[in-house]
């Protein structure tokens, strides 16, 4: 067998509550129970929500082929992006205007990054992401460009027709919102979103969609493979009925997604111009290195937006998933209900999240 697949054998092993954290690892605060206990070993990979657990089993088919982190980080979203769900991938719920506009961003263990933004009528953001980083010298491409790069590399330009359900999702929000494109609803007053330095609570999206639940489901996956390296990706449609053009912190390379291999890689969700406001991820990915575990690091990050955010803080959703360089897994977010997924050669379930609202 590999060396460094017995090298990692050794190391599957599930932290329990109470045992000795790994030298070096502050230990939990207390006043809570431990929800998610860190996971080590790699190859791992964990993912945001529910639907995580199907994207985690196409990064294991990579990771267990001894492939890497970053085939299968693009790998794993890629299952998301060809499902129908309200918030990636082109079935997904569109802007105000009635068109689907996609982000995505994708890290190595080298630092390359790639990200698209306000892509429309490509099915797979992450892959046309990860050609930004391989094929050109830039970092991140937008709009008409971005989708023309991905003709240009053969990706083909789909219909840009609404799914059957985001239809009926936007056609329910036009009708309670009594949104009409020629009144500048952008001008509407809503405090859901405003924060100090806001254009006096200029909406953004609603917080919630029309179903009730929270807007927002984007898929961000970091992982570990089999050598140790780590990578990550993202990738969503952002808050449904968005102004047209706004972008949010999924292809915001340090915002959504950020990967350090000497220290870990985060990745966020939920409303991202709060996680923009803070560099998010690299925030995260430096608490890590100053020695918290991934999941204090998350908790930092997420009190750092609720203290900027003030009495505003229980309108919106945000969460942080952090893998770090041991395999050890952590998350945080600030309201109830955020959980994320997790695969390694041990087990594969999902993780209920602690939040800093009750
Ligand atoms: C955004 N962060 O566009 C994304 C949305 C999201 O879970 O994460 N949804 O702001």
């Amino acid at each position: 067998m590999h060396s460094s697949l017995l090298g990692s054998i050794g190391l599957f092993l599930t932290r329990k509550a109470g045992a000795a954290p790994a030298a070096g690892s502050p230990t939990l605060e207390s006043g809570g129970s431990v929800i998610s206990e860190p996971v080590t070993g790699h190859p791992v990979v964990i993912s945001t929500w529910d639907t995580g657990l199907v994207a985690n089993k196409g990064a294991w088919e990579v990771l267990s082929h001894n492939g890497s982190a970053l085939d299968a980080v693009e790998a794993g979203v890629k299952v998301t992006e060809s499902s129908i769900n309200c918030c990636v991938g082109l079935g997904a719920n569109p802007d105000r205007d009635g068109f689907v506009t996609l982000d995505a961003s994708i890290m190595d263990h080298q630092f390359n990054c790639g990200a698209v933004a306000f892509l429309e009528r490509i099915k797979h953001p992450i892959s046309v992401a990860r050609r930004v980083m391989e094929k050109t010298p830039h970092v991140m491409l937008v709009g008409a460009g971005a989708q023309e790069f991905a003709v240009a590399e053969g990706f083909p330009l789909e219909d840009g027709k609404l799914s059957e359900d985001a239809k009926k999702s936007y056609d329910q929000w036009l009708k309670k919102s009594e949104y009409k494109p020629v009144i500048n609803i952008e001008n509407t007053k809503s405090s859901s979103f405003a924060a100090p330095g806001d254009a006096e609570g200029m909406a953004a999206a609603p917080a919630r969609l029309p179903n009730g639940e929270w807007n927002h489901d984007t898929i961000g996956m970091v992982a570990m493979d089999a050598g140790g390296n780590l990578s990550g990706s993202c990738t969503t449609s952002g808050m449904g009925f968005k102004m047209r053009g706004r972008l949010g912190d999924s292809p915001i390379i340090g915002a959504g997604l950020f990967v350090d291999n000497e220290v870990g890689a985060v990745t966020a969700t939920g409303q991202g111009e709060d996680v923009i406001r803070i560099c998010g991820s690299h925030t995260v990915v430096e608490y890590m290195r100053q020695g918290m575990s991934p999941e204090q690091a998350c908790k930092a990050a997420v009190e750092r937006i609720a203290r900027i955010k003030k009495e505003k803080a229980k309108d919106i959703q945000v969460a942080f998933i952090a893998l770090n360089k041991k395999g050890e897994t952590g998350a945080y977010a600030l309201q109830k209900g955020f959980s994320y997924a997790i695969k390694n050669n041990n087990e594969e379930r999902m993780v209920e999240v602690k939040s800093v609202l009750p």
